[in-house]
């Protein structure tokens, strides 16, 4: 599997949520939370329901919280490539998302 970040930002005027994602290279696009559990082991979760952006809210997937899980991956991820994800949108409709793949960047 592999993960994406990116901060996507609700410029459409209007109350809007994230609902889906997607991507050719992947069977399916999760989101997913970070969230550390009692003994203070880090877990992640799938986010259902979508991620809900108000107007002019800005939703970040970041390392170490929420991101875009790539499940079940059909080829490699090359570095230097571009991953084009889709993002479904409640009212905003797909907006697709161009996603270098960088296997080097480090928090
Ligand atoms: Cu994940």
């Amino acid at each position: 599997s592999g993960a994406a970040f990116m901060s996507v930002t609700n410029h459409s005027g209007a109350d809007d949520r994230l609902i889906g994602a997607s991507a050719d290279i992947a069977e399916k696009v999760e989101f997913h939370s970070h969230s550390s559990d009692a003994n203070g082991v880090m877990r992640m979760g799938k986010i259902d329901g979508g991620i809900n952006l108000e107007s002019g809210e800005t939703h970040v997937f970041e390392r170490g919280g929420d991101h875009l899980m790539f499940m079940g991956l059909k080829q490699p991820l090359v570095q230097g490539d571009t991953v084009t994800v889709m993002l479904e949108f409640e009212k905003a409709g797909t907006v697709s998302v161009a996603v270098p793949v960088d296997h080097e960047r480090r928090p």
